[in-house]
């Protein structure tokens, strides 16, 4: 399987304008109905994840894809990830915090929220506005391991960057 990853996390999170900013797409990001798949990213609406009733969804198109991203908004000071459900998702797990340029962001919050939700891996630190911190996420995606991730993390010793636990 291609390495490819599906980006999960709440409604207006700032999914889609991570997808877009990955992609190098300048388009702002409409509100996003179904699943788009592009290229080795998978985006979703929030509501897949906000809603039990659309977990199937996500359990069903985890299938298709080698990681995860777990995205939390650092604006919002609650999680939408019921507690451990990254354990049910066999996958490589990538917590990303959104917005951190925002004047409300409160990155800290955010982090300790993500610790909640993944078992292990890499937090990276983004704002897609100010390009901060998402130039790390394509060379992540390429990593099958988490020891190949824990070291790619260490390497880069970025304030951006860091590897959980
Ligand atoms: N301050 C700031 N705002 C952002 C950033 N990225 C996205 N936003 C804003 O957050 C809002 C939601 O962005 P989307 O990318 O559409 O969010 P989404 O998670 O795809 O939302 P759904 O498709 O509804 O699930 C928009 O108004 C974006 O402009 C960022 O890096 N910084
Ligand atoms: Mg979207």
């Amino acid at each position: 399987m291609k390495n490819r990853v599906m980006i999960i996390g709440g409604v207006q999170a700032g999914k889609s304008t991570l997808m877009n900013t990955l992609l190098g797409k300048e388009s702002a990001a409409n509100k996003t109905q179904a699943l788009v798949y592009d290229d080795w990213i998978v985006d979703t609406p929030g509501e897949y994840i906000e809603n039990p009733m659309y977990y199937r969804n996500i359990m069903a198109t985890s299938l298709e894809v080698t990681h995860v991203i777990y995205l939390q908004d650092a604006t919002s000071a609650k999680s939408v990830f019921p507690p451990q459900f990254s354990l049910g998702i066999p996958k490589i797990q990538i917590g990303v915090i959104t917005k951190i340029d925002a004047h409300n962001a409160d990155v800290e919050r955010a982090t300790a929220l993500l610790k909640n939700v993944i078992t292990q891996g890499a937090i990276v630190k983004t704002s897609s506005w100010q390009k901060l911190g998402v130039e790390f996420i394509a060379p992540l995606i390429e990593l099958r391991t988490n020891e190949e991730i824990r070291q790619y993390v260490k390497d880069r010793d970025s304030p951006y960057l860091m590897y959980y636990p």
